[in-house]
């Protein structure tokens, strides 16, 4: 892969879009090549977490390519959007929690990325935004609806109508970024949250991502049983008992994923 790098670290994988001489844009090879660095985290089943990042000092990610999009056609269009929400998708799927560092300019199809992980710390140098209006389209790889869903549909109406960037702390008071830290503490401070999550059941942390991602298009009373029965479910596995036993020996539990 040119452009983009997985390393793994233990429980822990990072994927690094590595294209710094053009902020890391995503043209159809970057995708391309995250669609395969997403199927090797998902097939290995010794991973806990998932760290997205950004290579160089720059940028997380500038957008979707502007030079290549330039002259689409409508067709053209419509291949590269679906290329694009079917790796966001199967990004948003992975059953082990994904983390984005966003360590620089995270626009367009960048903070579209940021926003298919589960949630987002930010660098100090972060500057988020979703300028496609100033380029007279919109955004094309699910912008519109899960940044909506995370901030509120006046936010989200705010950043794309007016295609305007915001800062990190901006970014943190609207709710989509979780923390600001330091530049050089924003990836020590994710493998850190990675590592916390890795102790945990990993079964139970896969449901209780399917089950708050499942609830969320659905009744109150439709979310609180899927979470019942993921939680039923649940005391049939191996690491439950482990875990509840552990506890009371006094002792550390070793989960074995099953
Ligand atoms: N695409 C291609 N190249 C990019 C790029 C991008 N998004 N962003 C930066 N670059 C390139 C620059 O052209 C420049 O290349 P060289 O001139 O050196 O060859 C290099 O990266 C360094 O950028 P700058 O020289 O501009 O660096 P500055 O520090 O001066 O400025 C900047 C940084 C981030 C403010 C600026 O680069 C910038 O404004 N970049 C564009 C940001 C942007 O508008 N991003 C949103 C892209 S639109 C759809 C599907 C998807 C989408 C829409 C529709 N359909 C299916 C219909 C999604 C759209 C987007 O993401």
């Amino acid at each position: 892969m040119d452009f983009v790098k997985l390393e793994l670290d233990g429980p822990i994988a990072v994927i690094t879009i590595d294209r710094p001489k053009a902020l890391n844009a995503l043209n159809r090879q970057v995708l391309t090549e995250l669609s395969q660095a997403i199927a090797q985290v998902a097939a290995n089943t010794a991973l806990r977490a998932l760290i997205v990042t950004g290579g160089g000092e720059k940028a997380f990610v500038a957008g979707a390519d502007i030079a290549e999009m330039a002259n689409f056609t409508h067709a053209e269009a419509l291949t590269f959007g679906e290329l694009g929400h079917s790796v966001l998708d199967s990004l948003e799927a992975l059953t082990i929690p994904v983390i984005a560092a966003v360590n620089g300019f995270a626009l367009g199809g960048g903070s579209e990325l940021a926003l298919a992980c589960d949630f987002i710390y930010a660098s100090e140098k972060a500057k988020f935004g979703l300028p496609e209006v100033t380029l007279a389209v919109i955004p094309g790889f699910g912008g519109t609806q899960r940044l909506t869903r995370l901030v509120g549909r006046a936010r989200a109406k705010e950043m794309i109508f007016t295609g305007d960037m915001i800062d990190a702390v901006k970014a943190k008071d609207i709710g989509l970024a979780l923390e600001v830290l330091p530049a050089a503490e924003l990836m020590a401070h994710c493998k850190k949250i990675a590592t916390t999550i890795a102790k945990r059941g990993p079964l139970a942390v896969a449901q209780a991502k399917h089950v708050i991602d499942g609830g969320a298009a659905l009744q109150l009373k439709d979310g609180n049983s899927i979470e019942r029965d993921a939680f039923a479910r649940l005391f049939g596995t191996a690491d439950q008992k482990e875990g509840m036993t552990a506890f009371l020996g006094k002792r550390a539990a070793e989960f074995k994923n099953a």
